[in-house]
């Protein structure tokens, strides 16, 4: 499965640093004073669900919450799960090695994808379990309230919602759904709101705006930051964001799965077979494929990625020197720009080769990856 980013990638990382325009841009007297808001609110929840993003689950770590105490501490009196959302998007076998880590650090953890029902039922049996366990020693017959907490956009609304859905249709409630915003730009959600999301023990979530630190100096925890859409793609240079992908791409071994994809060449043809052979369906098919401009439909995915395993499979050069991994970035760009069907010239070209690339990474389209590597030692 998928590395983790190497040196040769933070070396990338240095570029995404020093292309961002305005390093704490995002912080303004809103974030400060929710900030403020949700620090007075930490001790009178019953239980904080910080949320991280699973493919960087120790860079999206709240700071606010450093200093606060495991969930299994006997002197916190609030207690703190870890949920790792996104999972769809990262490595597999590195979500079980990073919820092992939390384990061991006595921090209760769960994986997550808040778009996936199933997923979201799981997580919230889990969570009425836990309320359960709450009461028993807290005999008192007030409603529980759960706070969401997290950096920006690691999916805190999406699972309030899907939350909230779920809790009030297996309590068979009727009135009205609540909705939060959810959104791909960061700092969407504005205020803190409360949404139900289980009865008999009523129990009330908290979503809250995500918070940042003013300033953040780590060269690799920004550019994974970025990577993720947590610091808005204005203020990152997509370009130097895309070669950054390009190095992970590259570091890992995901790319080997697409050797065997057949050509353009290949999947026309068998469609024009079918096409010829058949009416309708197939007809269907061939003519929704006729959107080159279109970077998300498979036969353009699939190209990408066969340009992708070409150029990394036929590079002689050592992808641990900077020197080498850049010369096989600037090979794939010029392929991509093929693969992508980009038809201008020049800097406007890469421009769009880097965005359409960053949105198929994001979507998880071309791979799974966890960018933060667990401390070895604690690899079980
Ligand atoms: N792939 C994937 N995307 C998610 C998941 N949860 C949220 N998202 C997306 O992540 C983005 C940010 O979500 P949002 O809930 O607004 O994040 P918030 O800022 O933490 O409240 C949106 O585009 C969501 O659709 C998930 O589990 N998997
Ligand atoms: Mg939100």
């Amino acid at each position: 499965m998928a590395a983790a980013t190497t040196s040769t990638s933070s070396k990338i990382a240095r570029y995404v640093f020093k292309a961002a325009r305005g390093r704490g841009g995002w912080y303004g007297p809103h974030m400060a004073a929710a900030s403020r808001a949700i620090a007075e609110r930490i001790p009178l929840v019953d239980l904080i669900l910080e949320v991280r993003d699973a493919t960087i689950p120790l860079s999206s770590e709240c700071e606010q919450l450093r200093n606060y105490p495991p969930s299994s501490s006997s002197s916190s009196s609030t207690k703190r799960i870890i949920v790792l959302n996104k999972v769809d998007l990262a490595s597999r076998a590195n979500t079980k090695d990073w919820i092992n880590y939390f384990n061991r650090r006595n921090y209760i953890s769960y994986g997550v994808n808040a778009h996936n029902k199933n997923n979201v039922k799981e997580f919230l049996n889990f969570l009425q379990a836990r309320v359960r366990e709450l009461k028993k020693t807290d005999h008192s017959s007030h409603a529980t309230t759960i706070m969401l907490l997290g950096i920006p956009n690691v999916g805190k609304s999406a699972l309030a919602n899907s939350l909230h859905q779920i809790g009030r249709i297996s309590a068979v409630e009727k009135g009205k759904l609540k909705h939060a915003i959810v959104s791909p730009y960061p700092g969407e959600t504005k205020d803190i709101n409360s949404l139900k999301i289980g009865s008999h023990p009523n129990i009330y979530l908290l979503d809250t705006p995500g918070i940042l630190p003013p300033q953040i100096l780590d060269v690799d925890v920004y550019a994974k930051l970025a990577l993720t859409g947590v610091i808005r793609y204005c203020m990152v240079g997509e370009k130097e964001l895309a070669r950054y992908v390009l190095s992970v791409i590259n570091l890992s071994d995901e790319y080997e799965k697409w050797g065997k994809l057949s050509t353009y060449e290949d999947e026309r043809s068998s469609l024009d077979l079918i096409a010829e052979s058949s009416s309708g369906p197939a007809l269907e098919i061939k003519q929704k494929k006729q959107y080159p401009t279109d970077h998300t439909q498979d036969f353009i995915v699939n190209d990408v990625r066969r340009t992708l395993f070409h150029l990394i499979s036929c590079s002689v050069g050592h992808l641990e020197r900077e020197e080498d991994m850049v010369e096989l970035i600037e090979a794939q760009f010029a392929g991509l720009r093929i693969a992508f069907r980009v038809t201008v010239e020049g800097d406007h070209a890469r421009d769009k080769v880097a965005a359409k690339l960053l949105n198929l990474y994001r979507t998880g389209r071309l791979g799974h990856y966890t960018l933060d590597r667990v401390p070895t030692h604690y690899v079980l």
